[in-house]
């Protein structure tokens, strides 16, 4: 059998567990290559009070272009945070040149909280994403970036009829992904729920407990659980329900040890989880 092979394009930051630092690993536990693509290389990841950054855009067209060269070809591509309008368009001429019908796209439309863009999220910047997202069949949105792909307004507290989240993802599902995860939802005082939404299916749920406070890296960690066992033939509701009881377990050993939240999520302790023999 030959192995699968997975295109990551994220940014390669040095302390913080987030992006390829954590996807990378992840997906080789489940027997899967990962192939970097650097979309900017940190020292730390932007939570910290200081960090070097140095912006891969205008290398990137390069780089990618050996791999045009030597006519590689990849299972699945997952993107993450990108940092510019030039950035998408070349993920998204990475895709058209990569994507030959077989190749299966997650997108993790990384744009903001609690109903709060990034800085970077520009009008501009969140059309573009808009763009991207026509491409993806795996979607991965928060709340705060599902509306933002709508324009539509963050609810109060985030709160969110299950109706409200089902008409949602069937109007995205329109502009592209087949298969929609809307993470970490506020339920109530005690409990996240994750809305798993398969077109032209019942949604699905999966509730997870809340522990302690959100830790960074925990949706590059979700999206590439997702994107390996999705690849090792699980169904989406499958591959979500392990990616949460992963984040918990992740979760519930930082917060024991006293993990300082943005060191991200100490997924090295339960690597093993993930690899089936
Ligand atoms: O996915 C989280 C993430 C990724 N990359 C960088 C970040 C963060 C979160 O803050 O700063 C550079």
């Amino acid at each position: 059998m030959t192995q699968k092979k997975i295109a990551l394009i994220n940014d390669v930051t040095g302390f913080g567990r987030c992006s390829i630092a954590v996807m990378a690993p992840i997906v080789s536990a489940m027997k899967i290559q990962a192939v970097t693509i650097p979309t900017a290389i940190l020292s730390t990841h932007t939570q910290f009070p200081i960090y070097y950054f140095d912006d891969y855009t205008p290398k990137m067209r390069d780089y990618i272009q050996t791999y045009k060269d030597l006519n590689l070809k990849f299972d699945a591509i997952a993107t993450g945070f990108l940092g510019s309008e030039e950035q998408v368009d070349i993920v998204i001429d990475f895709i058209k040149n990569f994507n030959k019908g077989d190749t299966f796209v997650l997108v993790d439309p990384v744009m903001g909280d609690y109903g709060k863009l990034y800085k970077t999220y520009t009008p501009a910047m969140c059309n573009k994403m808009k763009e991207l997202v026509r491409f993806a069949e795996i979607l991965t949105p928060k709340l705060t970036e599902l509306c933002t792909l709508l324009d539509i307004e963050y609810p109060d507290e985030g709160k969110v009829s299950l109706e409200k989240l089902e008409s949602m993802c069937e109007k995205l599902s329109k502009k592209g992904p087949r298969h929609i995860v809307v993470t970490g939802i506020p339920f109530n005082k005690k409990q996240i729920l994750n809305f798993i939404y398969n077109k032209g299916e019942d949604y699905q749920l999966i509730m997870s407990d809340k522990i302690g406070n959100d830790r960074s890296g925990t949706g590059d960690v979700i999206s590439s659980i997702i994107a390996g066992m999705y690849m090792n033939g699980h169904s989406l509701y499958e591959s979500a329900k392990k990616a949460t009881t992963f984040v918990s377990k992740c979760i519930e050993y930082c917060e024991r040890n006293k993990v300082p939240n943005y060191w991200g999520l100490c997924f090295e302790m339960f690597l093993r989880d993930l690899t089936e023999e």
